[in-house]
């Protein structure tokens, strides 16, 4: 590259990041198995009512460790700013993600056909955390409630 076309070569990059800033989401909405989404879908509905950019997608933290792990590790260098992560049963979503990436990250709790206690089994893998990764975590089923969180955590 010669030094001529770098200003270019920079200005062609910072345009780039600029239009990163204005279209990336800044909340990524997770959640372990499809079966989460009727109960995830109420995030995204909230973000979308706060204009609050937000994208949506399902992976498993005991299927796909892999995928979750590239995706938490990018997640701030795509723009994500806050991190919703919903799973049921013995929910290791929130807190693997949380090990991936310093974003704060806020875990659902779910009901799924086995749940035990009516969702604690879940309540307790997401708010038990080690000292050191913390993840919030709200109430069982209560997607709605982490978009809120999220929207005040972005300040919007
Ligand atoms: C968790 O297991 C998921 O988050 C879901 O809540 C639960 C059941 O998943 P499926 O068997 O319906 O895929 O990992």
């Amino acid at each position: 590259m010669s030094s001529e076309s770098l200003p270019e070569t920079v200005a062609e990059t910072a345009a780039e990041i600029e239009g990163l800033e204005v279209d990336a989401p800044r909340v990524g909405i997770l959640m372990g198995s499809k079966s989460d989404m009727p109960a995830m879908e109420r995030a995204e509905q909230e973000l979308i009512e706060r204009g609050i950019r937000s994208e949506t997608r399902v992976m498993s933290a005991h299927r796909q460790p892999d995928v979750v792990a590239d995706y938490a590790r990018n997640a701030k260098l795509r723009g994500l700013r806050v991190i919703i992560a919903g799973a049921g049963l013995s929910a290791a979503l929130p807190g693997v993600v949380a090990a991936h990436t310093d974003l704060p990250v806020i875990g659902v709790p779910l009901t799924s056909r086995t749940s035990i206690a009516g969702g604690l089994d879940a309540l307790l893998s997401i708010a038990q955390m080690p000292p050191g990764v913390p993840v919030a975590c709200v109430g069982v089923d209560n997607a709605r409630n982490a978009a809120v969180l999220a929207a005040r955590i972005l300040n919007a």
